[in-house]
Order: C-alpha cells, then structure tokens, then sequence
C-alpha cells in the first residue's frame, strides 16, 4: 500500500540514511490482519470473567458472560474512548489553568498574562467583575474559575453553556446530558461502562455525548489559557515539512501537546548565551526549533516556527539524521520513537512525570522553573548534536510556505475591514450569495490506514471547487500545511471564482496584496473549540442555531480517541460530521443507526462514515446543499 502522499515523507523512507529502521508502516503491516471483533467493538475486558467476544454470524455467541449485547458492548466501547479523550484534554487544560494559577500569584515567574484584551473578554463571558483588579487579580479569578470546571458542580460548565448557542443549552437540558464536571465526567463514563451498570444502549450513548461536552469545555478552557499566557494568534508566514532543517544548526524538535513546554523551549533558543554555546559546538545556525503535531501548531501560529510533520510520520524526523533531540510532553508521542532514536544520536527529551520513555532522557518541566529546565534540555540537545554523524544527515529538500494564525478573533478583524460596525455581515452575505457555499472544519490526523494526506488531499479539491470555504486544525492543518494549501497561490490555483472572489477581498482589506490562503490555520485540535466559536458568532448574528448553519466538519484520517470526542461534540454541537476510517461501531446495527441518523433528530448533527475521499465530499456538499435549501438559499 502507498504509505504516504507526502513527498517529503516518502523521501525519508525510500532513502533513509539507517536501512532497515522499521516505522509505524511496517508495525501495521505485521499487525495485519488486524482483530475483526476490535475492529466491529465487538470484545469486551471491562471484567475478569471475560474477555468475552460476539459473534458478527447468528450461529456464534450473541451475549457476553453477563448478559450484554453487541449494542451494549459498542456502546460502552465509544463512551470509554470519549473518556479518555477527555481525560487527555482535560489534562491538558488543567495544566494550563493552574500554571495561569501559579502565573498570577508570582509563582510561575517564566510566564505572565501575554493578551490581557482577551483575559478581560473571557472574564467577562464568565461573569467576573473587572472592577479596579489588576491584570494578575483578574488572571487569578479566570484560573480559579477554569479549575473548578472539573470537579462535580452544582451548576452547569461554564464554559459549555457561555460559549455555545442558547438553542444548544437548551437542547442538552432536555436530554439531560449538560456536564457538571470534566473530570466528574470521565469518571462517569467509566462508572456507567463499567461491569453492570448502564446497559441501555442509547442511554449509554447520551452519556458518552454529555462526556464529549465536557471534552469540548475542556478544549476551550485550553484554548482561552494559551492565549491568555501566550497570545492570541493573528496570521504570519512560516513554512512546513522535512526541509525545514537544518544541517548548520542544532535542530530541535519539540512534539506533543501543551504550550506550556514548547513556548519555554523557544524562548529559551533565542536566548543569547545559548545561540552562542550552540556556536561553540560547531552548529554556525544556532538553534533551530521545529514543530511536530498540535504543539507544534501552537508555536507555528503564535511565533513563525516551522512545522516539520505530523503525527503518522513523526519517526521521519527523527530518520533525516538531522534531529538532534525531540522534546516531547504528552499525547500522539509513539513510543516506538525510542527504537529509532537509539539508531541514531538523536535524544529524546521527556519531560512530564505522567509521560517517560524508556531509553529517552527525562528532564522533569516544572513551571516554577520553566526557562531554566529549557535551557536544560537545550543543553541535552546540544550535546546529542555533537554527536551528529554528518554521513548520516539526509533531509529532504521539501518545503510549502504556509500561513498560520486564523484565531476567530484574528478572522473577526480581517472582516471587520470591510464593514466595521458588522463584521459577520461579510461573511454572512457571501453565504447568502453562494460565494461562500458553506464551511467545513477540517480536524483531526494522520492514520497508517490511509495514504498520509490522501483523503485531505481529495476532498479538499472537490470542495473548494464548490466555493466551500476550509478552516482547519490539528494535523489536518499540518496536512494542508505541507502540500501548499496554506498559501495565497493555493487560492488562485483551486478556488472556484466565488471563494476566489471573497478570500480575495478579505485578503486585500488585510493588506496581504494578494488572497488569502485557502485553508484557514486555526490551531492545535483543542483549538476547534475557535472553530465552534465563529458559527456561533455567525449562529447567533443571525437568530439561529448551529444545527441550521451551511457547516460541516471532517476527519477524513482520525487515529485518537481524542478525536472520538472531538467528532462527538461537533455532532452535539449540530454539525453534519465526516470520519473517513470506519470506527469501532459496527457491530452494532443499533449504535451505528444512533450515530449516524437518530442523533439527527435529537441534536441536529450526525456521524456521516465514508472511506471514500470523493464519495465522502459529495455527502458534506450534499449535507451543506440540505441546509441551504432549508435557511431558503440557492443551492
Ligand atoms: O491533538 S490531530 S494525531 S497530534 S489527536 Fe494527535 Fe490527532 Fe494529530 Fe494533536 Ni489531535
Ligand atoms: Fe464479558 Fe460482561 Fe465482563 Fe464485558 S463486562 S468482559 S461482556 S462478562
């Protein structure tokens, strides 16, 4: 099978300067064929007398031990994914929100409020008073509020019912599925999955969506601290893929998830006393830090560093020779990482108690010393540099440029010069005029089950061609990123003269000179929660709700359980949502119904599967095309 679509990726492994090294596609190769009942979620091990199987013919078991069912089984399946999706980004954000914590009280001196315009705009959509309170008083009052989040409240998530539609609260209200709570949630995903407990399928599915909204808060608390600490990120030009780097410099990789770490490893590389060591031990091009899946998205759109790859061709980095230490902190990290590293003279730097790798180094990140411990790691770095065999350095003269940084905020004031008092109003009459067909929010990864990028790649093509305007996020946005689309010229090149028309107009009122790029950078995957963000500025501009809006969203290649959740809340949130690798649902004719049809009719939004990149654009420009038709649009 074609492994990747990525010509930088594919340069590394048809030529990679250790034969033999083995990669994610040779593991899934020898896992082939991979279980049938794993993949219909037709096992369970959720109690010792099992593991139990069901039998996808009549003639074989159709109960586990304890009586449950297929529908049960797959069921429980999901709402535990969507669990540890949760759990993942909840952690993520808590993080964020106690070093904000810890910022603000003077405990974390290496970070600060760096946006205090949308430190008042999120205390403000809270409800706390600004009233004579110091930029830190205030952060502190956030940060408190963001950690009370995940305990049990006696109150709905406030970041749930303050950053969607009153249409969706209401909704959730009535099926009974707003979160109290994200950590409350994940433990009552697993309580209700767990050994005789739930064992109504669509109940348990109503669970694992209110979980999912609680994925979703978490997501947003995420986003909301990183610009607080960090920024919120307005475009600028970086580039992407294999080539960018660097033989005359120490290349660091950071990869991972949190800002928190990545944003310290930068700072730290432009430290003088550091270029300098780096000079000393030969490397004349200092220290170049480059990005690998969501943190680096974080770093890409809020300081220009380059995106190197993403997550399923993460070991190509380390392959080039070329890196000497990949700092990672946690999630989409493999672990088979480590057998390549030890090939090569690359480090693994890991740097959280909850995340090691054995035979990485671990340098612990703590944020009271935040700076130091990166210029710690750096140190590590330049010493693996040292040991850099040049005979083995091969880096494949690939790179797109690629513009990142579409924050709503940033995309709000791109419009806003052209109609300042009614921002959305541009936007709202392209839609009207069919220049803008509708919207689709690409998210997600890279799965070893598709060619790398090839259903983006597809898809994109097909619905650009329709004036669909694409937002994107995650490694999607690494995807689009590599292949160019993130450009001005992608506009001229793809878009169909609509799209073509207004990219141009916002990109020429931005003072771009030029379009703007095709595919609109929206972040890291905890940064969907921008995407939700816009509809429901949009939603809200017009008296509607999500449910009614010409948008979509899609994962054409997901992997995570993550992405389980993410694609949950965005059906929760009334999107007709594409996954392009068939999930574990399968085994249940009840579940994949629920999922694809009936929680149309409950929430709006709706699961549509279709491995087919082509079939699966004509299905969203089809679920766009419905809803035009109902809001009495051209279509
Ligand atoms: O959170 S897109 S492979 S890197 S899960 Fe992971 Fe998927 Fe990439 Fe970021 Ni998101
Ligand atoms: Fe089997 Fe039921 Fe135990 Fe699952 S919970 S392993 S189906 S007995």
């Amino acid at each position: 099978m074609q492994r990747s679509m990525d010509r930088g990726t594919l340069e590394v492994l048809s030529a990679a300067p250790i034969p033999g090294l083995k990669t994610v596609w040779d593991r899934y190769e020898a896992q082939l064929p991979q279980c049938g009942f794993g993949e219909a979620g037709l096992c369970c091990r959720h109690c010792m007398q099992g593991p139990c199987r069901i039998s996808p013919f009549e003639d074989g078991p159709q109960i586990g031990v304890c009586g449950a069912n297929a529908d049960v089984m797959v069921a429980r399946g999901i709402m535990r994914a969507i669990a540890a999706g949760t759990a993942s980004h909840g952690g993520h954000a808590k993080h964020m929100a106690h070093t904000l914590l810890r910022a603000a009280r003077g405990e974390a001196p290496d970070y600060s409020v760096a946006d205090e315009t949308k430190l008042k705009t999120v205390a403000e959509r809270l409800g706390i008073a600004q009233d004579g309170k110091s930029a830190n008083e205030l952060a502190e009052a956030v940060a408190r509020a963001a950690l009370e989040e995940f305990s049990e409240k006696e109150s709905p998530l406030l970041w749930a019912v303050k950053t969607v539609t009153e249409g969706r609260i209401e909704k959730f209200r009535k099926l009974g599925i707003v979160p109290t709570g994200i950590d409350s949630s994940v433990a009552e995903a697993m309580h209700r999955s767990t050994y005789g407990v739930d064992s109504d399928p669509v109940n348990i599915l109503l669970g694992a969506v209110k979980c999912a909204i609680a994925d979703y808060t978490a997501c947003h608390i995420a986003t909301d601290m990183a610009d607080i600490l960090f920024g919120t990120p307005s475009p600028l030009k970086t580039s992407a893929n294999l080539g960018v780097l660097r033989k005359d410099a120490v290349n660091v990789a950071v990869h991972g998830h949190n800002p928190l770490l990545s944003e310290m490893v930068v700072k730290a590389a432009e430290a003088p006393e550091m270029i300098e060591k780096a000079r000393k031990a030969g490397a004349e091009g200092g220290i170049n830090v480059v990005g690998i899946c969501c943190t680096g998205n974080e770093v890409m759109m809020r300081h220009r560093i380059p995106l190197a790859t993403s997550s399923v061709s993460q070991e190509t980095a380390l392959m080039t020779g070329a890196v000497d230490a990949m700092v990672v902190d946690y999630q989409c990290v493999m672990p088979g990482l480590a057998a390549i590293s030890e090939c090569l003279h690359t480090t693994i730097v890991t740097t959280m108690p909850i995340a090691k790798i054995p035979g990485a180094v671990h340098v612990e990140f703590t944020e009271e010393e935040a700076l130091s411990k990166a210029k710690e790691i750096l140190e590590v770095a330049i010493e693996a540099f040292q040991k850099r065999d040049p005979s083995k350095v091969k880096i494949p003269e690939v790179t797109s440029e690629a513009f990142a940084g579409f924050s709503t905020e940033a995309i709000v004031y791109a419009l806003s010069l052209l109609n300042k008092e009614d921002p959305l109003k541009v936007l709202i009459d392209q839609i009207v005029e069919g220049n803008i067909y509708g919207i689709c929010l690409f998210a997600g990864c890279n799965t070893v089950k598709v060619p790398q990028d090839a259903n983006y790649l597809k898809m994109i093509e097909t619905l650009v061609k329709r004036n669909v305007l694409v937002l994107a996020t995650g490694c999607a946005s690494g995807a689009f990123a590599r292949h160019g689309f993130m450009t001005p010229e992608a506009t001229k090149e793809y878009a169909s003269d609509g799209l073509k028309a207004v990219l141009t107009a916002v990109g020429e009122a931005a003072g771009l000179g030029g379009p703007l790029p095709l595919v609109l950078h929206m972040g890291s995957c905890v940064d969907n929660s921008r995407a939700v963000d816009v509809a429901v500025a949009v939603a809200n501009r017009l008296g509607t709700d999500l449910d009614k809006l010409p948008v979509v969203a899609s994962a054409p290649e997901p992997v995570t359980e993550k992405a389980i959740a993410i694609g949950t809340w965005a059906v929760a949130s009334g999107l007709p949502t594409h996954v392009g690798v068939v999930p574990p649902v399968i085994g249940s004719k009840l579940v994949t119904q629920v999922l694809t049809e009936g929680i149309k009719d409950l929430l709006g939004g709706y699961f549509i599967v279709e491995p087919d990149p082509e079939k699966a654009a004509d299905r969203l420009l089809l679920a766009i095309g419905e809803r035009r038709k109902a809001l009495g649009l051209n279509v």
